[in-house]
């Protein structure tokens, strides 16, 4: 309950931060009985969509849109996904990358919050069509970003030209920062999982702290430092391996 009208959420033309206190929960095509939160998508400008569904036990989802690929990223849970005949079941930071147009199918089997990624898959002549990934997070081993052991990537999908979208997590030690302020083509969208820090977005430093969302359009000039005793860690989606002619 807000008595001041004030908020860290901050929205602008090339990025957003994205705070809980300001998250509205909405029903959705493809969901029974899970509210979503639509954190990012075209209506800020992105050209994917991110949100969160909360799902109750026995509450399920499935792709409601013809040619959108989607990565599932369980937070908190256990859900179990029906997809080419195989049944998976996925916890806490398991993941699945889900093609476009294979039919899918998500149930909560306690009550679970599932982050998604969806966006229009581009094809690529010559390419072929990604396949269905399933994986866990913490079992994946991380690399140092060009060479700083304080600060480890793990890579949740193949460095294959097949597919149109990177979803990595970023662990940095206290202290530890991006080694420039990147500016680049690629779009982001972010959720902060643990710890928390400075963002450079554009021309401001915002405070964040996990379960916060960012929007970053493509060419926001952006930076992280870490703040705090323990290690901040996000999520970060962005748009790859395609020339956007
Ligand atoms: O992959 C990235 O572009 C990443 N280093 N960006 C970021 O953390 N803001
Ligand atoms: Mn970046």
């Amino acid at each position: 309950m807000s008595l001041t009208g004030a908020t860290r959420t901050r929205v602008q033309p090339d990025h957003a931060l994205l705070t809980p206190d300001t998250f509205v929960r909405v029903p959705l095509p493809g969901w029974s009985n899970t509210p979503c939160i639509v954190h990012i998508s075209p209506e800020l400008g992105a050209r994917f969509k991110m949100y969160t569904a909360e799902m109750p036990a026995g509450g399920t989802g499935e792709m409601a849109l013809a040619g959108i690929e989607r990565f599932a990223y369980v937070l908190e849970g256990a859900v179990r996904l029906e997809v080419a005949g195989t049944t998976h079941r996925l916890e806490g930071d398991g993941y699945a990358y889900l093609p476009p147009d294979v039919p899918h199918r998500l149930e909560a089997e306690t009550a679970a919050r599932v982050l998604l990624i969806d966006k229009p898959y581009q094809p690529l002549v010559g390419a072929d069509l990604p396949e269905v990934i399933v994986g866990a997070e913490p079992t994946l081993s991380s690399t140092p970003l060009m060479g700083d052991e304080a600060l480890q990537v793990r890579q949740m999908l193949p460095d294959h030209l097949s597919f149109d979208m990177a979803v990595n997590t970023m662990a940095y030690a206290p202290g530890a920062h991006l080694p420039f302020v990147e500016t680049h083509v690629m779009e982001h969208g972010l959720l902060m999982l643990e710890g928390g820090g400075v963002y450079r977005l554009a021309e401001q430093w915002y405070p964040v702290v996990a379960g916060d969302v960012i929007w970053m359009a493509s060419y926001c000039p952006q930076w992280f430092g870490a703040l705090g005793k323990t290690q901040a860690k996000y999520l970060i989606y962005k748009d790859v391996n395609r020339h956007s002619l």
